[in-house]
Formats: C-alpha cells, sequence, structure tokens
C-alpha cells in the first residue's frame, strides 16, 4: 500500500516516481514508433479506461448486433439465405467473444462488461436500435451497417493496443464476407420484381442515415477523439471515416441500381469528394439516451437471454470445478 501524508496525499518517493517517469516515457516510445501495447505492459490509466470503453462498447455491439438479424433465420426465403444468415449471426457472437477476451487482458471481467450491458450503463452501437421489418433490411444491413463496421474497423487492425488489433484482423475478414453477402442480397431484390425492387429501396432509405452516424457525432462533437487519435487506437477522425464511406457507397449504389435517400450528395470536384446532406444529431442522441426505436426491446431480449443462459454458465462453471478436483487428485497421486 502507498503511505500517505496525514492529509492522504501520497508521501514523497522519489524512487517510484522515478520508476513512473521511466514506464511513461517507455509507453511514448511505443506509441511513437508505431509499436503495440501489449497486456503486461506498462500503461496510462486513462489509456486502459479508454480501451476498456471502447472495446467492451464494441463487444455488446456485436452481440445485440445478432438481435436484428436473428429475427429472420426463420424467415429466410430460402434454404441457402438461411444457412448464410445462420453463419453470420454465429460470426457476430465470436466477434463479440473474441472482443470481449481481448477487453480481459487489460484487467476487467467479461462478466463485469455483461453487468454493465444488462444494467444499461455500457453503450453499444447506436444502429442496433432500428427495426427489421423485411427481408431487404437483411441486405441493407449486410451493405451498409457491416459496409460502415469495415470502414471504422480497417483502421483498428493498426491499433496502438496489440489484443485489439490482432481481434481485428480475423473481425475484419469477416465483415468483408458479410457486406459481400449483403450487397448480394439487394442486388437480387433490385433485380426482381417491382415490388422486390420498391423492398430494396425502402430498406436502403431507412437505413442509409443511420449508417453515416455509426461513425459518431462529428469531429467538433467527438469527446475522445483527439486523445483516442494521439495514443494511435483511433487512426481517423469520425468525419474522415464517414466521407470514407460515402464515397464508396455512390459506385456501388449505381451499381445496385438504387437511390441513396440524400438530396445533397454530389461530387465535389474542388474537395476531390462527394458532398452529402446533413444528418438527424438530435435523432442520434435520443438513441443513445436509449429513446431509440428498439432500445427497450434489445435490452430486455438481452437481459431474459442471459437468464435463460444461467443454467450453461452454471454447469460449464461444475464441470470445471470436477476437472479441478479430478486434475489435483491425479498430481497428488503422481507425487506419492
Ligand atoms: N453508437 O467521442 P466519440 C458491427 C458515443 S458492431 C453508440 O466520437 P469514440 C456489427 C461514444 O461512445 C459496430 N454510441 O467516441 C455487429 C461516446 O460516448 P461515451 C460497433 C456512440 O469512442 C453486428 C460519445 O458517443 N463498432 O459493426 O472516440 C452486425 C462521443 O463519441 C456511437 C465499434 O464499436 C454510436 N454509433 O468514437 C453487423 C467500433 N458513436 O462512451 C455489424 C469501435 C459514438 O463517452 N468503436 N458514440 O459515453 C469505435 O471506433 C469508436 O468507439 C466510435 C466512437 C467511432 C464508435
Amino acid at each position: 500500500m502507498e503511505s500517505t501524508t496525514p492529509a492522504g496525499a501520497p508521501a514523497a518517493d522519489p524512487a517510484r516516481d522515478a520508476a513512473r517517469d521511466t514506464e511513461s516515457a517507455e509507453f511514448d516510445a511505443v506509441i511513437a514508433a508505431d509499436g503495440r501495447i501489449e497486456p503486461r505492459d506498462a500503461m496510462p490509466d486513462a489509456y486502459r479506461k479508454t480501451l476498456v470503453r471502447q472495446m467492451s462498447q464494441h463487444a455488446n455491439s456485436e452481440i445485440i448486433g445478432m438481435q436484428p438479424e436473428g429475427n429472420w433465420i426463420t424467415r429466410a426465403p430460402s434454404l441457402m439465405r438461411k444457412a448464410i444468415l445462420m453463419a453470420k449471426v454465429q460470426d457476430e457472437a465470436g466477434h463479440g467473444l473474441y472482443l470481449y477476451s481481448a477487453a480481459e487482458t487489460l484487467g476487467t471481467s467479461r462478466a463485469e462488461m455483461t453487468d454493465a450491458l444488462l444494467a444499461g450503463t455500457a453503450r453499444y452501437s447506436s444502429i442496433f436500435n432500428y427495426p427489421t421489418p423485411t427481408w431487404a433490411d437483411m441486405g441493407a444491413i449486410g451493405w451498409l451497417v457491416d459496409g460502415a463496421a469495415i470502414m471504422n474497423q480497417m483502421p483498428l487492425c493498426r491499433c496502438s493496443y496489440g489484443p485489439y488489433a490482432r481481434a481485428m484482423v480475423r473481425i475484419c475478414k469477416e465483415e468483408s464476407f458479410h457486406q459481400r453477402q449483403g450487397f448480394e442480397i439487394l442486388l437480387t431484390l433490385s433485380r426482381g420484381t417491382t415490388a422486390q425492387h420498391e423492398m430494396a429501396q425502402d430498406a436502403v432509405n431507412r437505413w442509409y442515415a443511420p449508417s453515416l452516424m455509426m461513425f459518431g457525432p462529428p469531429d467538433a462533437d467527438s469527446s475522445h477523439s483527439a486523445q483516442s487519435m494521439a495514443w494511435k487506437i483511433k487512426r481517423f477522425s469520425n468525419d474522415e471515416l464517414r466521407q470514407r464511406f460515402v464515397d464508396m457507397l455512390v459506385p456501388q449504389a449505381e451499381a445496385l441500381g438504387l437511390t441513396l435517400p440524400d438530396d445533397g450528395l454530389r461530387w465535389n470536384e474542388q474537395r476531390g469528394h462527394y458532398d452529402y446532406g446533413d444528418l438527424d444529431w438530435a435523432e442520434f442522441k435520443a438513441v443513445l439516451r436509449g429513446e431509440g426505436q428498439c432500445n427497450a426491446q434489445r435490452l430486455a431480449h438481452r437481459r431474459r437471454a442471459h437468464e435463460d443462459g444461467a443454467w450453461v454458465r452454471d454447469a460449464a462453471s461444475a464441470y470445471a470445478a470436477k476437472q479441478a478436483t479430478k486434475d489435483a487428485a491425479r498430481q497428488e497421486v503422481s507425487a506419492a
């Protein structure tokens, strides 16, 4: 325990201060050299806290993100579509688990992160609070939501925290497949009957703006960006990634034969980018406050699933305890 003065302040300890300065200089040098911080390396408390916040939010998003699509597994229009959708939703569970595991290396347990999600004190992506009323929503989620996810997550493969960066490599590969399957669903519908084309257009109309808001608030309102970029957790700002995403979508929408619902969308020769219309940030804030169309439903479902799964966790713990007792007995016998 740190010794303190009568007033409660830590007593002066030049040796401890010097060790802290060395650790801090080592951390700064690794970041400056574009190196990786590993779990046992010294790191500022605020860096650790930021990572746990972002990684747990990311993991929570993958887990909650299974719901809007899980909703369509039993209603997918063919056996092949059903098998693909099941595989995609399973991938998302896997992504959540890699990310919780990576976040655990920072000293916060998965149980703590899960409790925070269930208590409503941890965030998950705004995008998963929108409903999925038609099959075309599976296409729009794949094309737009997974498309935005890849744009945001590719740079995270170069994030300064090793376990997060490594988890992102596999996640991004799987997300690329997810995006293509979404694009292919929309292409099939767009080239189908008039009713199918309209269903695809309607889904794109509903998911376009929310997918642009996935990148977070405009840079001027982003509380964490500057520090996260200095620490090389984030490599690009929210607006930079949003712009890249819009630039990518325009030719893809043309290939799909669908229209992006944005009157402000036009090529800006001077900037070499597409301009796009204002987004409804009041809606974004309302969703973050828990007032989106599906916030209550998503959390209620997750809580129910957690309770329903209690017996699995109990059984796994009982099995682990039994194995540990057996192992200990075996070791005793071989030591005798
Ligand atoms: N939704 O200072 P800012 C997926 C919050 S999963 C909710 O810019 P930061 C997929 C932010 O947390 C997609 N909250 O924050 C899964 C902060 O609030 P707090 C998930 C948001 O962290 C299944 C405040 O607003 N991807 O792709 O620098 C099926 C100020 O923001 C959102 C990730 O999580 C939002 N959209 O930047 C299909 C990627 N945006 O914490 C697909 C990893 C902002 O101070 N995360 N907030 O209360 C990131 O890259 C960054 O955390 C963000 C935000 C770009 C999202």
